[in-house]
């Protein structure tokens, strides 16, 4: 089914599935990734029949980072009137769940990206980084915001301002990955989750997703406003009542958006 020159993607039952597919460049993101794997996963979002989204990479590599060849000669001026960022802000907007599936090198983009998504799925052979600082530069892709927010400020500002790698065992004990697998079952393991996420109804999905990104968004305030309003909001689907319904008359839930 692919159409896309850097990933693959396909759909397993009602999960679908992006591949970054530059073994050359160990997945550096250049912008032709960013193109694809905005373009697959905007198109996933607006299907209604995936509940899911699994990003991936190789066993060698998520993505080693921003492609430096490509970015080596641009000027800030340039990066600005081009707007070089703005499309991974519509990644990270994507309603439906995406987990990110990471094995290898997952290093500068390649870690902002995997925090973008909502779910880190770690092979224990992930290697995570924010090595920018090695370029003389620093993360672009969100990397100064989201990995503070998700492994806090002491934590995050060693790896910013070393460069140091950590590995999936570390990387979990500081929070920054869902869970760590191991490598052989890396993509099953994604598969299945992914499954049963997607097997819950849309309107609650879509809720919980934009709840969770508040959360890393905002005050706590904030927070518990949006959530009571979406929490409140949830209960004119027809899968709210059928969900509670099924509770009631002890047998499994036949969700109609699912
Ligand atoms: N960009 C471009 N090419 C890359 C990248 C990259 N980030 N990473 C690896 N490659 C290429 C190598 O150049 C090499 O190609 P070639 O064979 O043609 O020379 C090939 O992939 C294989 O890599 P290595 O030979 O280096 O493989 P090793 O196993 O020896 O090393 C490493 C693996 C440790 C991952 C090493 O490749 C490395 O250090 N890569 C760079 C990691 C890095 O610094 N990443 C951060 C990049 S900056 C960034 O991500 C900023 C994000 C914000 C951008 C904002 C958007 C505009």
């Amino acid at each position: 089914m692919s159409e896309y020159e850097t990933i693959l993607t396909s759909t397993q039952g009602r999960v679908g599935w992006i591949t970054l597919n530059r073994p050359e460049a160990l997945n550096a993101l250049n912008t032709q990734v960013m193109r694809d794997v905005v373009d697959a996963a905007e198109a996933f979002d607006a299907d209604q029949g995936i509940g899911a989204i699994v990003v991936t990479g190789s066993e060698r590599a998520f993505a080693a980072g921003a492609d430096i060849k490509e970015m080596e000669a641009l000027t800030g001026t340039q990066m600005l009137l081009e707007g070089h960022f703005a499309p991974w802000s519509r990644f990270a907007g994507v309603r439906t769940p995406v987990i990110a599936a990471v094995a290898g090198y997952a290093l500068g983009g390649g870690c902002e990206l995997a925090m973008m998504c909502d779910v880190i799925l770690a092979a224990d052979t992930a290697k995570f980084g924010q090595p920018e600082i090695n370029l003389g530069v620093i993360p672009g892709m969100g990397g100064t915001q989201r990995l503070t927010r998700a492994i806090g400020s002491y934590k995050a500002a060693e790896l910013i301002l070393t460069g140091r790698q950590i590995g999936a065992e570390e990387a979990d004990r500081i929070g920054l990955v869902s869970r760590v697998v191991a490598a052989a079952e890396l993509l099953d393991e994604a598969q299945r989750t992914a499954e049963t996420i997607a097997s819950k109804s849309l309107p609650s999905l879509y809720a919980a997703t934009a709840a969770l990104d508040v959360a890393r968004e905002s005050t706590l305030a904030e927070g518990l406003r949006f959530e009571q309003h979406a929490f409140a909001a949830l209960f004119d689907t027809d899968d709210q009542k059928e969900g509670m319904a099924a509770f009631r008359e002890k047998r499994a839930a036949a969700f109609r958006h699912r």
